[in-house]
């Protein structure tokens, strides 16, 4: 039998994405801009080989492109996040149900909040930030999900990022690029981490591809040749529409 191509869920820019949830200051998103970096990266997505999943976008929730944030896929198990923003609370739905055609659903619930953003699967340890966006509660609720399958989960305190995949980036089974006093590193001890450059911080982002090939940020191109010296061939694109909402390269897609 062969083997079934690996999943890519995306959901598409909305045209209400210049009301999209930003941390700092409230730039000027360009829609038609970052539709345009979305198309791209999916049509990398569906080269390297995943079968790619449209959701329909939402115009009531301007940051549904950022899919990676409402849930989280455990083996056969699709997690649905409660997010820590209030706004973003109505994506889960339409997620969920897509993904109910493939997976079990389990659901974090209240008190808890998590994002997807804040976890970075890395073998059998789940690394789970915690986070301005996922708390205590959240992570507790993930263990428990994540302990029946015989994963590891170890929290890991971000201060100076949304998410802990905004700051430690996985580019192979062992390595994450990381941006300096971001995170408590402390708990990265078992991983090979390279720096993100000052001259580059918060720009690199990137997203290991089923071909083999490291997707990167174009706008990092010191820190990405720090990755390509690994042996690890890279393939650069242009997201600085989805970065100024936030976004990196991991939160376009749920992978599974
Ligand atoms: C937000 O603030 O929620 C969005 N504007 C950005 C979310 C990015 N998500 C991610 O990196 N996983």
């Amino acid at each position: 039998m062969p083997a079934m191509a690996p999943n890519a869920m995306i959901r598409p820019v909305p045209d209400s994405f210049d009301q999209a949830l930003v941390g700092a200051g409230r730039p000027t998103l360009d829609v038609s801009g970052a539709r345009a970096q979305h198309d791209r990266y999916r049509a990398q997505l569906e080269t390297s080989g995943y079968q790619v999943d449209v959701v329909p976008s939402d115009e009531a929730h301007p940051d549904c492109v950022f899919i990676e944030d409402t849930a989280v896929v455990l083996g056969r198990v699709a997690v649905v996040t409660l997010p820590g923003a209030v706004e973003r609370r109505g994506e889960t739905a339409a997620v969920a149900e897509a993904m109910s055609r493939y997976l079990e659903l389990e659901w974090i619930a209240a008190p808890g909040t998590l994002d997807g953003g804040d976890v970075m699967i890395m073998d059998r340890t789940l690394y789970v930030g915690r986070s301005k966006r996922t708390n205590d509660h959240g992570i507790d609720q993930l263990r428990q999900i994540a302990v029946a399958q015989g994963l590891d989960v170890i929290p890991v305190a971000v201060h100076g990022a949304l998410h802990l995949k905004s700051a430690v980036l996985p580019v192979d089974a062992e390595t994450v690029v990381v941006t300096p006093n971001a995170v408590d590193e402390g708990p990265l001890d078992d991983l090979h981490i390279v720096y993100e450059t000052d001259a580059e911080r918060n720009r690199f982002s990137a997203l290991p591809l089923a071909d083999g090939r490291v997707l990167v940020t174009a706008n990092a191109p010191g820190t990405s040749e720090l990755v390509a010296n690994l042996g690890i061939e890279i393939a650069p694109i242009d997201v600085a529409e989805i970065q100024a909402a936030d976004g990196g390269l991991t939160c376009l897609s749920i992978l599974f």
